[in-house]
């Protein structure tokens, strides 16, 4: 009887330990994950299965990946390959979810569609590299079933402010689609820059993309996107499963476009003829009252829609002093001809005419959320981007069935320094570390009640100012954007932050791989 009890404890032991000595590092943490008994050795070369030729994508990608570990190289007969089946399974409700099994003799991953089946893969990829990082060839048998709490899960670029070449682009989204991002904003026009080739305003190129550096800096800082290179990009993210969201921010932040074009007097005054070169709010803006600037409007509307696929349409509508406005004769009577009362109500009637372009191109209006504004348009996701403004913007979303993303500049502005470390050109902001980032409940942000309903996601905006290049955007995002992955798709309680540091050496040393310089939280190490 002892004899079996001892034996049984042992058994229990070996089995507890074996889960404790080999672990994995998946992030962001998948929502049902069970460890079962046992291993699966794989101590020889893996061959991907598929039947579903949509999956063709994501077949390609884990082949690539298992012929690339070092233990493909072991030589193969028919009887040791080792057989990883991805199957379509349409029980499988949510698009984006997928189940993934490994057992002692098999690895099976299912999924409805080809973007569920591309997050199983990046599953079992963090999975095998956890292994190989322990230095192990065998993988836990374990069971997951996965979905993500939020279906908009972003991160936004601003080569307005710095240009960024289109191969940065890429890097970026290879590295954050790795941890199941699935959409990229780009801010693509501001004061210090116009970005996106527009064939019927050459200039705005020509003359809006051409700057010397920022704030003093006297480096060059020019550069564009042709049509075609910003289609082929749209098209390598979406075979990664990113959505390129586009941005066109209007009425304020518009000086590139203003200073481009003289002759079409696009803000009230004859004020701008320069694209800025410092950083800061401008108060040149686009005239209201002006017609030629909603065919302007309409015209560039109409070009980016047939560049970017998605309903989402950015049209900005942050930071815009109403002054210019106040003291233009035109502005003032087009608000008696409408029978405004306030400028605010005006700058509402300017979104409204704005609209009518994203609905003629079948596009869904996107807005930084701004308290001033009377009311946004029907159908609108807002960003909230202060928890200042988070009160009202649940008032506006609830009275509207609007839609929030949630940027908030306290725990999601990665323009902003992880830490008080002597960062260049950062003095005047808020340090948001990577604590302070994984804290971040979205549903929590309006008061103390959930408010799940309103919200569709999160997104950390690495505004450009400060950002020259990919070598600053990537340490400004890593390993934040680690901590935000999970906020956005996993669920309270499988959140944990002593589980999230204790995965984060595994996935340094993946990002050293993908040549990401994330920034070591040194704050952690004690
Ligand atoms: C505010 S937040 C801005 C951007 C700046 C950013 C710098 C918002 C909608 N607008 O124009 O780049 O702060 O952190």
């Amino acid at each position: 009887m002892n004899r079996i009890k001892a034996t049984l404890l042992l058994v229990l032991l070996t089995s507890t330990l074996s889960v404790i000595a080999q672990d994995v590092f998946i992030i962001p943490e998948p929502n049902q994950l069970q460890y079962e008994e046992g291993k699966y050795q794989w101590n020889r070369p893996l061959k991907v299965l598929c039947e579903a030729a949509e999956f063709e994508n994501e077949q390609k990608e884990l082949k690539t990946f298992c012929d690339s570990t070092a233990l493909a190289n072991e030589k193969s007969t028919t009887s040791n390959v080792g057989i990883i089946k991805l199957t379509k399974d349409l029980s499988i409700k949510n698009a984006e979810g997928y189940e993934l099994e490994i057992t002692p003799r098999s690895i099976s991953l299912k999924a409805a569609t080809a973007q569920g089946m591309f997050y199983a893969v990046q599953t079992l990829k963090q999975i095998i590299q956890s292994s190989l990082y322990q230095h192990s060839s065998a993988l836990p048998c374990l069971r997951i079933k996965d979905q993500p709490r939020f279906s908009y899960r972003g991160l936004m670029l601003d080569p307005a402010r710095h240009f960024l070449p289109i191969e940065d682009l890429k890097k970026y989204v290879e590295v954050m689609a790795g941890y199941k991002y699935n959409k990229l904003h780009l801010h693509l026009t501001d004061d210090q820059g116009w970005r996106l080739e527009i064939k019927k305003y050459p200039k705005l190129t020509t003359i809006g993309s051409r700057r010397d550096g920022m704030n003093g800096d006297k480096t060059p800082r020019n550069g564009f996107y042709t049509q075609e290179e910003m289609k082929d990009f749209v098209q390598f993210a979406a075979e990664r499963h990113v959505e390129v969201i586009p941005e066109f921010d209007l009425p304020g932040h518009s000086v590139a476009a203003i200073a481009s074009y003289p002759e079409l007097k696009l803000s009230c005054a004859d004020t701008v003829t320069k694209v800025r070169n410092h950083e800061g709010v401008s108060k040149d803006i686009l005239c209201v009252g002006n017609d030629t600037v909603f065919t302007f409007i309409d015209d560039v509307i109409k070009e980016m829609s047939s560049i970017f696929p998605s309903k989402m349409f950015h049209i900005g509508g942050d930071e815009a002093p109403l002054d210019a406005w106040k003291n233009c004769a035109p502005c003032q009577a087009l608000k008696k001809e409408h029978h405004l009362t306030t400028d605010q109500e005006l700058f509402a009637y300017f979104f409204k005419r704005v609209n009518q372009s994203l609905t003629k191109y079948q596009k869904e209006p996107l807005f930084w959320y701004e308290l001033d504004v009377p009311e946004y348009l029907e159908n609108s996701t807002i960003f909230l981007w202060r928890m200042g403004s988070a009160a009202k913007v649940l008032a506006a979303a609830k009275k509207n069935n609007y839609e929030v993303i949630c940027s908030p500049g306290e725990y999601a502005y990665f323009d902003y320094p992880q830490w008080k470390d002597g960062l260049p050109n950062v003095d005047w902001m808020g340090v948001i570390t990577l604590q302070k980032v994984y804290q971040f409940d979205p549903a929590y942000t309006f008061n103390k009640k959930q408010q799940k309903k309103y919200i569709r996601g999160v997104e950390a905006p690495v505004w450009g100012e400060s950002v020259k290049d990919l070598f600053r955007a990537f340490y400004m995002t890593y390993p934040r954007a680690l901590a935000l992955a999970e906020v956005g798709w996993t669920e309270m309680p499988q959140r944990n932050w002593d589980t999230f540091k204790s995965k984060l050496d595994m996935q340094f040393n993946t990002l050293l791989h993908k040549g990401v310089n994330y920034r070591p939280p040194v704050e952690l190490y004690g």
